[in-house]
């Protein structure tokens, strides 16, 4: 088992304002500034970033060049680097139908110049990974696209992307539902297989969030661990989600400890190397004194895991595996989770 070191990112919308669909905000609004003042303070190290958590989408080529300058001296100020760029695709009313799958050509080619102005800033930050999220590319009924098309508009989306920079990396953080009812490519394994289909298979991989996967159905260590082996898991959004419903963003741990441990155990015996970012939002009653703590608690609970998988006695593993006694594994690692 390794010794080495986490680095810990999150994104700025991960200190929120607490709105839900049924109500208003319940906390005040912090400047970026003030957001990214917290991160050391709550031992992060790097930051995620949508393209318009930099600089808003409407700025034209000059007043984008110096305000992306602006947040990467504020990035150094406080000793942090920028993990990722996404295109935040799904807010705008050209994107209304989604974007690389939008029916309109010309929502089409807003969606693929704003991915690219996304290019155009990871590279003025330093990084070089894109986050897809395809938040909108999906149909609330299966008649509004042709799901055949759209498959194919999908990987000219990240071909293009590919071939305009010829050194970021592609990954597709993909979540089954919500905000549409049925997402393409609703799975990393789904993803997966386009990255093969790419013009770059070697620049191009997944994020996978454990909510996304515990919402499709699947087991976030596994769908890790088989990314892993296709050495395709470059980041992670690891939160915890309470069963079938929408996407909660829980703390991790929070809901299933030993989900929450065989996800940290894979990590650890696969010795995975992208950042340990954490996607979770506070629970919408806390105050806005607490309104950080479910990320340093997220981070804890991490740690916390890491030192029970290093605990672990792989040879005990073995042994019991052999025998077959799995009833006697499944006790040995509840006791691990309760510290005995
Ligand atoms: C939605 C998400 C997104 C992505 C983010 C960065 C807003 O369920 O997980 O959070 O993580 O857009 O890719
Ligand atoms: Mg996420």
């Amino acid at each position: 088992m390794s010794n080495r070191t986490y680095r810990f990112t999150f994104g700025p919308w991960n200190i929120s304002q607490g709105a839900d669909p049924f109500g208003p905000v319940v906390r005040p609004n912090l400047d970026f500034a003030v957001k990214l003042r917290e991160y050391k303070k709550l031992g992060f190290d790097g930051v995620q970033l949508h393209d318009d958590d930099v600089v808003p989408a409407d700025w034209n080529v000059d007043q984008t060049r110096k305000g992306v300058a602006n947040v990467k001296k504020m990035l150094a100020d406080e000793g942090l680097f920028a993990e990722f760029i996404a295109p935040r695709l799904w807010e705008d009313p050209r994107t209304i139908d989604g974007g690389y799958t939008s029916n309109s050509e010309a929502d089409r080619k807003y969606a693929i110049d704003r991915s690219k102005r996304s290019v155009d800033i990871a590279n003025m930050l330093g990084t070089r990974d894109i986050v897809l999220w395809l938040a909108r590319e999906g149909t609330y009924i299966r008649e509004a696209k042709c799901p055949i098309t759209a498959s194919q508009r999908i990987l000219d989306a990240v071909n293009t992307l590919l071939q305009y920079d010829k050194n970021i990396r592609i990954l597709g953080e993909m979540k089954p539902n919500e905000p549409m009812d049925q997402a393409y490519l609703p799975t990393p394994g789904h993803f997966l297989a386009l990255c093969y289909r790419t013009i770059d298979p070697n620049r191009s991989g997944v994020l996978i969030e454990s909510a996304h996967s515990i919402l499709a159905g699947l087991d976030p260590s596994d769908d890790m661990a088989y990314t892993l082996w296709h050495k395709k898991l470059w980041s992670v959004h690891l939160n915890d989600q309470n069963g079938l419903k929408y996407d909660q963003d829980k703390t991790f741990g929070s809901v299933d400890l030993r989900r929450a441990f065989n996800t940290v155990w894979v990590l650890e015996r696969a010795n995975y190397d992208g950042c340990v970012g954490l996607d979770v939002k506070a629970m919408r009653t806390t105050k806005v004194e607490h309104q950080t703590k479910h990320l340093a608690n997220s981070r804890a609970m991490f740690l916390r895991l890491v030192e029970v998988a290093r605990s672990i006695d792989a040879a005990k593993v073995e042994t019991l595996r052999a025998q077959r006694d799995h009833e006697e594994l499944e006790l040995y690692i509840l006791a691990k989770l309760m510290g005995k």
